[in-house]
């Protein structure tokens, strides 16, 4: 369940952070294996240092896919039956030219694919993102940022103002082992980072309504260590006959 607190903040913001999801033991497993997998040395553009396959290095990675913290959220502001749809991790140093994640999605869209509409004291949503952080993110590193409240909004910025500069943007600070929770269909993007001290580590995981897929490919459920219920995660986008998962 989540509390009436936190629907109200998420509906307000398009966002919303829960402390303390991953323990600091796991975080420090994942740093490893990111390590152990190459993720080493990453540049300043949160799209040249982007990683993925991750759900396939472990117990602790694959049980994200259906972390019991996070279930409630997507439950509440998807529906009862949701996929995982797609997913990447980015890593990022304060190293190098700054690429950027500029601003995206803009107030006053309908886009089928990120919507974020209430209707019958629901809400519903085309695509929610799940981005766990792995590395401290304190308030101005940089890092995820975003226009709190666009996901409702009636009219786009002007043109030429879709900059993470912007002055309405906001950095959200995180501890690592936290959880941020957005809409999709928020005016957000990617602030470079500025630490020199250590990195961004995040993964992301985004979810769907079960009757659509976003990305091109799904992620693979082939993995025998898998539960049924991860499976059914993961399935195909479909409607017929599509049990919605269970969570105690
Ligand atoms: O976490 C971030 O830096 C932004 C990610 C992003 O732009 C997205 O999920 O579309």
């Amino acid at each position: 369940m989540i509390t009436d607190e936190q629907k109200f903040l998420f509906d307000l913001q398009g966002y919303i952070t829960i402390p303390g999801v991953i323990p600091p033991e796991h975080i420090k497993q994942m740093q490893a294996d990111m390590a152990s997998h190459g993720i080493v040395d990453p540049q300043n553009d949160p799209n040249a240092s982007r990683f993925g396959n991750f759900l396939k290095w472990g117990p602790i990675w694959r049980n994200l896919i259906d972390q019991p913290a996070v279930m409630p959220f997507l439950t509440e502001f998807i529906g009862p039956k949701f996929r995982l749809d797609h997913i990447y991790g980015m890593a990022m140093s304060a190293k190098g030219a700054r690429g950027g994640e500029g601003l995206h999605h803009e107030g006053g869209m309908f886009n089928h694919g990120c919507f974020y509409v209430t209707h019958g004291q629901r809400i519903h949503n085309g695509l929610i993102v799940v981005s766990y952080a792995l590395s401290d993110v304190p308030p101005g590193a940089g890092g995820f940022c975003c226009i709190p409240g666009t996901h409702k909004s009636l009219f786009p910025l002007p043109k030429g103002a879709y900059q993470v500069d912007h002055p309405l943007v906001k950095h959200v600070p995180m501890k690592a082992g936290d959880v941020l929770i957005f809409t999709e269909a928020l005016t957000h993007g990617t602030m470079p980072w500025t630490l020199e001290a250590w990195e961004r580590r995040s993964v992301l995981l985004k979810y769907c309504p079960h009757y659509m897929q976003w990305g091109r490919g799904g992620v693979a459920a082939d993995d025998p260590e898998l539960t049924e219920r991860q499976k059914l995660l993961l399935q195909i986008a479909h409607v017929w006959e599509r049990p919605a998962p269970v969570f105690e």
